[in-house]
């Protein structure tokens, strides 16, 4: 296996490009990817000071060492979310790469600086624990974005995760979803615009990223994740990717090109209806935000 840049000796090969890398064309490539996609959706400014969501998987750290090598300014923040030995292994990853790069790491913990973690929070809400986890995340995310002057939030989404909860709007005819489903939303009523980089890049991509470029990451999945609808969806569209190369790039960026504005006035609909939470100001359709609910919730109403 050759590389198709350089003809050395390839590491990689990358089947929907048709196309084999060695290392430092890899690298390159993937560089390459994040500038094309950030040029092309205008998701950055070079002024931008950008807040990564890092969770010590290989996605939010090789966004975040990208983004870094590209000359943006951006800091990261590591949320604990009270997920046993989970957490705790993958907040010494985040700790980790921001100390061997110099790096500033924000941190908030759920626990300590809200009272609950995600497995009882979500019992006592009677939510499956990625939907408590899900809100709770873009909930702490956004405010931390405000509070500390953020223009932009990072999310380290590549494209298998994007197809993947494509597939499953669609499959479910989720319109107010699929009218939100971009790779940037921008900044409106008090929440921070946010980009999502990696979509030209799929997860096995990123993992080898990680490999070349020395970064340790959490390999183990989440413990909650079992039973989560998106690894089933991730599962059925590998199938097609292994028989047809190219389908899930061609799907997601489809979608965007030809679909996506379709659905966005049921997408704006909600929107208008946004109110200030009682409790925390975030923006929001109730009185009190589904953070703040959650919180209550898991705190037998004592929040
Ligand atoms: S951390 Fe949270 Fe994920 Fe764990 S509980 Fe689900 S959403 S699987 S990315
Ligand atoms: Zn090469
Ligand atoms: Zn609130």
């Amino acid at each position: 296996m050759k590389c198709t840049v350089c003809r050395g000796p390839a590491v990689m090969d990358v089947r929907r490009h048709n196309a084999n890398f060695c290392a430092e064309h890899f690298l390159k490539l993937c560089r390459d990817q994040v500038a094309k996609a950030i040029k092309e959706h205008r998701m950055l400014e070079p002024t931008d000071r950008a807040l990564v969501a890092v969770s010590g998987g290989k996605d939010s750290l090789a966004v975040w060492d990208i983004l870094v090598g590209l000359g943006y300014d951006a800091d990261g923040l590591y949320l604990g979310l009270g997920i046993g030995d989970y957490s705790d292994a993958s907040g010494e990853m985040a700790r980790r790469f921001a100390a061997d790069q110099g790096l500033k790491l924000l941190e908030v913990d759920l626990p300590a600086d809200h009272g609950f973690d995600i497995p009882t929070g979500a019992k006592a809400a009677k939510r499956v624990p990625c939907s408590a986890c899900g809100l709770s995340k873009r909930h702490l995310f956004d405010e931390a974005a405000r509070t500390h002057g953020y223009d932009v939030v990072v999310t380290g989404h590549n494209l298998d995760d994007e197809a993947a909860v494509l597939f499953g709007n669609v499959l479910h005819w989720q319109t107010e979803y699929l009218g939100r489903q971009l790779p940037v939303l921008p900044e409106r009523h008090g929440f921070p615009r946010k980009v999502k980089p990696l979509v030209r890049l799929g997860e096995r991509e990123m993992a080898a990223y990680c490999v070349l470029r020395g970064i340790d990451y959490i390999v183990e999945e989440c413990p909650m994740a079992a039973g989560n609808k998106h690894l089933g969806y991730k599962e059925a569209l590998n199938l097609i990717e292994a028989a047809s190369p190219g389908t899930k790039h061609d799907f997601y960026f489809g979608f965007l090109a030809r679909a996506s504005d379709r659905f966005t006035p049921e997408a704006e609909a909600e929107q208008d209806l946004l109110l200030r939470c009682a409790r925390c100001g975030a923006p929001t359709t109730t009185e009190l935000c589904a953070f703040c609910r959650l919180a209550e919730r898991a705190s037998g109403g004592r929040a």
